[in-house]
């Protein structure tokens, strides 16, 4: 069902200051930066060299507004992580199986995530404690 991690997501307040921080102290790179005001992010993807399978890689997740899925996370836990991202190779496929072995999805449709991919979340009650994030990646026609 699933390809790998993807990525972690931390929920950061300052996404500049999470950069600067993530890149001294632990020496991630800094592979993408967008604004998406859908989910009302600001986010850059880290990775450890050049982007690629092999990489692996966090995303910090700062809120563009605080009624924000991440300004609700950052206002109720404080930052820290606030999801685990599978990679699938097609999220349809992936939502349907899931939703067949009882797992509530929290778009009836997958959202478009970071540079293209398409994304959705199995619910943190039903995947035990944790937002579990799908991404199923751009295809390169698609960028
Ligand atoms: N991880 C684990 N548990 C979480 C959680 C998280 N990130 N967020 C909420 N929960 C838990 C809460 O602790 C709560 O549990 P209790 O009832 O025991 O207290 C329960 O889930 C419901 O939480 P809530 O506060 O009532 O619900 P929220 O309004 O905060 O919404 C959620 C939670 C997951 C539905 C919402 O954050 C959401 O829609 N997330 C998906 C979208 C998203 O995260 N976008 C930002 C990232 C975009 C990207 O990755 O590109």
């Amino acid at each position: 069902l699933f390809i790998c991690i993807d990525h972690v997501g931390l929920a950061v307040p300052d996404l500049d200051e999470a950069i600067k921080f993530h890149a001294e102290v632990f020496g991630w790179r800094e592979l993408h930066r967008e604004i998406n005001e859908e989910q009302g992010v600001a986010e850059a993807m880290l990775g450890t060299g050049e982007q690629g399978e092999e990489n692996a890689k966090i995303q910090l997740l700062a809120p563009l507004r605080d009624d924000s899925a991440i300004g609700k996370f950052l206002g109720k836990s404080g930052p820290g992580i606030q999801q685990l991202a599978y990679r699938v190779r097609d999220i349809d496929e992936a939502s349907r199986v899931l939703r067949e072995r009882g797992m509530r999805l929290l778009f009836p449709e997958p959202k478009r995530g970071t540079a293209g991919s398409r994304i959705n979340f199995v619910h943190p009650k039903d995947a035990r404690g944790v937002l579990l994030e799908l991404v199923e990646p751009a295809t390169d026609a698609a960028h």
